[in-house]
């Protein structure tokens, strides 16, 4: 099957590897991202008759609602909503962490990605379409300094199952898809932009690559229409499960 899909973060990363995926596969992809330059390379590497780019900043409500309400003709029977677009900001306690970071993450991780699924829910509903949304395993596990991050990605799980409820008997598909360690610009952004500690988080341990979860998430959709995959948990093998902290007097 083919169609259209809209990838929310395509200018990186898992978003970047997915909207090459789903055009190789002759897909049209609309792809949006605050980086205009790196949507045009996009277009222009995949074909402009392949690619809509959208210039969008996933934390501007009226510009998201514009930018769906004006999709071209050859693009506006979207059939694929990946919701990607996403970050973690800061690698703080709770204590020490700085709210604009925790207002970026909300924003953008939770508020932006309802904000464009509720605008394209009339088309989804019309074309028994699908939902795959990035959630992550911070959602799920607690780890140190994960805190907002990983109370945002809780609500993308628990938001793509509850859109799953509501959906019943529309025929559109929702996906939660929750990967460990994927090497992308994901942690570059977390620090503030600190590419050593980038490289020396995923040196030796053969992280995930966007690809992988590309390559996932064509396989979510490529599913035949009456299977719904409810949420999947992917991570390196070179990454499992800690211990609890115990602290001592
Ligand atoms: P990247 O940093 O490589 O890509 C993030 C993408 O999100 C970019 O295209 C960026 O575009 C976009 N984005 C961020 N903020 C905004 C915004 N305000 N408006 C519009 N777009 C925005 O990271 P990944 O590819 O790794 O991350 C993709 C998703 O996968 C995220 O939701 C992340 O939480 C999730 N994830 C990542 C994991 C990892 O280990 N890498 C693991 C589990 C989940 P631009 O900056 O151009 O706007
Ligand atoms: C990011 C995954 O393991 O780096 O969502 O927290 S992890």
């Amino acid at each position: 099957m083919t169609g259209t899909v809209l990838i929310t973060g395509a200018t990186s990363g898992i978003g970047a590897a997915a909207a090459r995926r789903f055009a190789g596969a002759g897909y049209r992809v609309v792809a949006t991202g605050r980086r205009r330059e790196r949507l045009d390379a996009l277009a222009a590497e995949l074909g402009a008759e392949k690619v809509h780019a959208i210039p969008l900043d996933m934390r501007d409500e009226a510009a998201i609602l514009a930018a769906i309400a004006s999709l071209p003709a050859a693009f506006k029977d979207v059939d694929i909503l990946l919701n990607n677009a996403g970050l973690a900001k800061g690698m703080e306690t709770a204590q020490e962490a700085d709210l604009a970071n925790w207002r970026e993450m909300v924003e953008t991780n939770v508020l932006g990605l309802v904000t464009i699924t509720r605008a394209l829910l009339p088309t989804l509903i019309a074309r028994k379409g699908a939902i795959i949304n990035l959630s992550s395993i911070a959602g799920t596990y607690p780890y140190r300094f994960g805190n907002v991050y990983g109370g945002t990605k809780a609500f993308v799980t628990q938001f793509s199952l509850n859109l799953r409820c509501d959906l019943h008997g529309t025929g559109v598909r929702v996906t939660s898809i929750e990967p460990g360690m994927v090497e992308t610009e994901f942690t570059v952004v977390r620090t503030g932009g600190d590419q050593a500690a980038s490289d020396a988080l995923y040196a030796n341990m053969d992280p995930m690559t966007a690809e992988d979860i590309a390559e996932t998430i064509f396989w979510v959709a490529s599913q035949p229409k009456h299977l719904n995959l409810n949420r999947i948990e992917i991570m390196p093998v070179n990454q499992s499960f800690a211990g609890f902290a115990i602290a001592r007097n």
